[in-house]
C-alpha cells in the first residue's frame, strides 16, 4: 500500500504541508541533533525565528562533510536501536557516507518509490526486473521495496550476470526494467550478442533509469533499441536513496515529491538563493526524516526547478534534469569544462556511440583527451570514414568547449562496460603531481 493520491496534490496544498512539516522538522532537528543546535547557535537563531517558508534561507546549510564527520552512525536524532537499516555511499576518497532509517523512514521511502513507479505508468501486476545493485547502495533495495509497495511482481536480479539477466528478461517477459542508464545500454548490446531482438523478443514497456547523468541522446538510443519508454529517476543516499524525483510520461522534467522534499536552488559559489527558474545547485530539506533529519542539504547537483503545472496534471515542481555537479566541473587550463557538455557534443555526432572516456592529464600544461567508440552499425557499414567522423566529432566539441581537446576514435566494444554507474572521467593530474613531488 502507498499514498497514491499524494501524486496529485495541488501546489497550494503542497506549500501548506511543506510549511507545517518544515516548522516541525526544524524544531525536531534542533532538539534532537546536537550538530543542528550548534549550527543554529552559530548562526544566532533558534527555531522561533523560522515562522514560514519565507524564512527557510535563515537555516544554515548541511554538507556531505557534516555527515562524514559523524561516521559511522551519522547525525542520529533517535537512539541507535531504533534504526532498522543502514546504507552507505562510497566516496572516491575517505570514509563512506552512512545513512540510517527508522521504521517510519522506511515506510516513507517505500511510499516515495511506489509513487515513482506509478507516475512512470507502472501498475500492480507489472513484471519488474530490478538490475540496480543490491547492498549498501540504495538503488537495489530502494527500487525493490517500491515495486513491492506498488504491488508489482519483482525479479530481484541485481547487477551483473548479464547473460542470465537477458535470458530472464525473455523467459519472464519482463515489462519494466530498473537499472542505471549505462547498464541499460550494455544490456541492449548484450541482448543482440546473445541472439535476441529486443523489439521482437522482449516485452519491455517502461525503464526506470537513474543514479548517474545521461543525455537525451542516450535516452533515444535506449528507447529505440529496447522498445520501452525511458524515465529518469533522481535521488541520493542522503535523501533516502532513489525516489526524490521522477519523470512522468510527459518526459519533461522530474517531479520532486514536494510534500516530503523542500527544494531550493542556490549559487554554488556564494550560497545566495536564486529566483525561481534560475539554474543552480539543488538544496533539499527532508520534511519528515526521523533517523537523520537533513536541513538545507547541499546536493552539489545543478538543475533548474520549474513550478508550472505539468501536462500530466501533477503540480509537484519539476527539476529539469541534472545538468552537472558543482564538484564535477573540471578546470582544464583554467577553463571550466562540464562532462555533460562533452557527452552532448559527442552524442550529437552521428556515428559516435554512447561509450566514451574523458581523460585529463598534465604535460607541463593541462591536456584534455576524449576517447570515443564508433557506433557498431556505422563501423560495419560501407559508409564508415574514420577521418571524416573524427573531423565532425572535433567540430562539435570545439563548438561547445573553449579549449582544444584531443579526440581518439575507438573500435566498438573497446572501452570496459559497467553494470553500475559509469566512470567516465579520469583525472590523472593529482597522481602526476604526486609522482613529480617524490
Ligand atoms: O545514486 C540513488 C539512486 C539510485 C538514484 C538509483 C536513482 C536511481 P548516490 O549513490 O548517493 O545515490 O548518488 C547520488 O548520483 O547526487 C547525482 O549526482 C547522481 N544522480 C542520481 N540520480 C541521477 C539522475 C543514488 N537521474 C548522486 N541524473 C546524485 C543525474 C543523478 N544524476
Amino acid at each position: 500500500m502507498y499514498n497514491e493520491k499524494a501524486q496529485m496534490m495541488e501546489l497550494d496544498e503542497i506549500r501548506k504541508v511543506q510549511e507545517e512539516k518544515m516548522m516541525d522538522i526544524v524544531e525536531y532537528a534542533y532538539e534532537n541533533v546536537p550538530m543542528y543546535k550548534e549550527k543554529f547557535d552559530e548562526a544566532g537563531i533558534t527555531p522561533d525565528d523560522i515562522n514560514g517558508l519565507e524564512d527557510v534561507h535563515k537555516i544554515p546549510f548541511t554538507t556531505k562533510d557534516d555527515l562524514r564527520d559523524h561516521y559511522p552512525y551519522g547525525i542520529l536524532a533517535v537512539p541507535r536501536d531504533e534504526i532498522i537499516r543502514f546504507h552507505a555511499s562510497s566516496g572516491t576518497t575517505g570514509k563512506p557516507t552512512v545513512v540510517s532509517y527508522t521504521r517510519k523512514d522506511m515506510e516513507t521511502w517505500n511510499d516515495l518509490m511506489a509513487r515513482c513507479y506509478s507516475a512512470a505508468g507502472v501498475e500492480p501486476g507489472d513484471i519488474v526486473q530490478n538490475a540496480y545493485g543490491y547492498g549498501l547502495f540504495t538503488g537495489g533495495l530502494g527500487f525493490h521495496q517500491g515495486a513491492e509497495a506498488l504491488g508489482a511482481s519483482i525479479l530481484p536480479t541485481s547487477t551483473g550476470n548479464t547473460k542470465k539477466q537477458i535470458q530472464m528478461m525473455y523467459d519472464f517477459q519482463t515489462t519494466v526494467l530498473s537499472c542505471t542508464p549505462s547498464y541499460a545500454i550494455y544490456l541492449s548490446e548484450a541482448a543482440e550478442k546473445y541472439g535476441y531482438d529486443p523489439l521482437e523478443d522482449f516485452n519491455l514497456e517502461v525503464g526506470m533509469f537513474g543514479a548517474e547523468p545521461w543525455s537525451e541522446e542516450a535516452r533515444e538510443s535506449i528507447e529505440e533499441s529496447m522498445g520501452l519508454r525511458a524515465h529518469d529517476v533522481y535521488g541520493m543516499s542522503e535523501l533516502y536513496g532513489p525516489g526524490v524525483a521522477v519523470e512522468c510520461p510527459e518526459q519533461n522534467g522530474l517531479h520532486v515529491w514536494s510534500d516530503e522534499f523542500l527544494v531550493e536552488t542556490i549559487n554554488p559559489a556564494t550560497g545566495e538563493v536564486l529566483e525561481e527558474g534560475e539554474e543552480g545547485e539543488l538544496v533539499i530539506t527532508m520534511l519528515s526524516r526521523e533517523a537523520m533529519p537533513l536541513l538545507r542539504y547541499r546536493t552539489k547537483d545543478i538543475s533548474v526547478v520549474n513550478y508550472e503545472k505539468c501536462e500530466c496534471g501533477r503540480e509537484h515542481p519539476r527539476i529539469m534534469g541534472v545538468t552537472g555537479r558543482s564538484d564535477d566541473m573540471l578546470i582544464v587550463g583554467g577553463v571550466n569544462v562540464f562532462p555533460s557538455q562533452i557527452e552532448a557534443a559527442l552524442l550529437e555526432t552521428e556515428g559516435i556511440a554512447e561509450h566514451y572516456q574523458i581523460i585529463v592529464d598534465r604535460d607541463v600544461l593541462d591536456k584534455l583527451s576524449i576517447r570515443a567508440e564508433v557506433d557498431k552499425d556505422y563501423y560495419e557499414s560501407d559508409e564508415y570514414d574514420e577521418k571524416e567522423l573524427l573531423k565532425r566529432a572535433k567540430e562539435n566539441l570545439t563548438a561547445i568547449l573553449n579549449i582544444k581537446a584531443e579526440v581518439e576514435l575507438l573500435e566498438p566494444g573497446e572501452l570496459p562496460r559497467t553494470v553500475g554507474k559509469a566512470q567516465r572521467v579520469v583525472d590523472q593530474r593529482e597522481e602526476q603531481d604526486r609522482m613529480e613531488e617524490t
